[in-house]
């Protein structure tokens, strides 16, 4: 398929401006609507087939009411012989989506992002992921690779940390690591960010991103200071899709055929039982036979 670098830009641009100036985002929270259901899905990697069978089975257009949140999308399974690899592909159609239903269509920002702005390693296979995403764009850009990389870097630093719901859901790529919730900044979430919060171990963005492992009683003390009742985050593999830590949080995987997405109510009441009635697993979703493939 063949892009037209101009409009690839404008699409990037187009949805770093619709998150930047999103009428439910304050700062770096986007608050929803106590009405309708929000849908997420765990780190995606790029997973193509479950992107579509995501954008199938929520059929936004039908259901205005319905919010899409979505997480860690870049540095899949799409690699040619010389190690460029084809993500850049799966983040436009998120763009272009966020631009399509602005007010429907939600990100996380998440440790693959951050690396992928900072052009530093994240390894996999001996390879550095974030030099085989910029091989990509090289690939099929050319000489604008300049152009699409800048908007690319405006777009992922657009994403907020948290989506927040008001009958007690927060979701975030992932929680601080033990060691790091006691002391930790929660006014990362409610002010503008400078560089020193991005910082590989000091920042409080970092640590909510690249955070593993947090155990029951400190998610429970990040709750308590965020002031909600249960979280929802992706980061942490899960085989079977998804993990639940504890009573408050449920930790979900999109990335692999075994995968789930969460559907929760934004009105009702909510708990984790009710919670993992609301998970979806991918195998589970049909896409129909003139459905296009990837
Ligand atoms: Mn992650």
């Amino acid at each position: 398929m063949e892009y037209n670098p101009d409009q690839v830009a404008e699409a990037f641009q187009c949805a770093a401006e619709e998150n930047t100036l999103s009428p439910l985002r304050a700062e770096q929270t986007v608050s929803l609507p106590a009405e309708g259901d929000v849908w997420i899905a765990g780190d995606l990697h790029d997973h193509r087939r479950n992107f579509d069978k995501l954008l199938f089975a929520a059929d936004l257009p039908n259901h205005p009411q319905r919010h899409l949140v979505l997480q860690e999308i870049v540095h899949g399974d799409h690699w040619d012989e010389n190690g460029a690899e084809g993500s850049w592909e799966t983040l436009l159609r998120a763009a272009e989506l966020k631009c399509s239903y602005p007010h429907q269509v939600h990100f996380l920002l998440a440790n693959h992002d951050l690396a992928q702005i900072h052009g530093e390693g994240i390894m996999k296979g001996g390879q550095s992921v974030c030099e085989a995403f910029n091989l990509g764009v090289k690939r099929d850009f050319a000489e604008r690779t300049g152009l699409i990389q800048a908007a690319i870097t405006e777009f992922l630093l657009s994403f907020p940390l948290a989506v927040r719901t008001s009958n007690g859901l927060f979701f975030s790529h992932s929680v601080p690591s033990d060691s790091e919730v006691p002391n930790y900044d929660y006014t990362v979430f409610t002010r503008p960010l400078t560089g020193a919060d991005y910082k590989r171990r000091t920042g409080p963005v970092y640590q909510l991103i690249w955070g593993r492992r947090t155990t029951p009683p400190m998610v429970d003390q990040f709750l308590e200071k965020v002031g909600a009742q249960l979280i929802v985050t992706g980061h942490q593999p899960q085989e079977t899709g998804f993990g639940i830590n504890g009573e408050r949080h449920l930790i979900i995987a999109s990335d692999h055929s075994q995968g789930v997405f969460l559907r929760a109510s934004l009105t009702e009441p909510l708990d984790i039982h009710v919670l993992l009635e609301g998970l979806r697993k991918f195998v589970a979703i049909d896409l129909p036979v003139d459905q296009p493939r990837s």
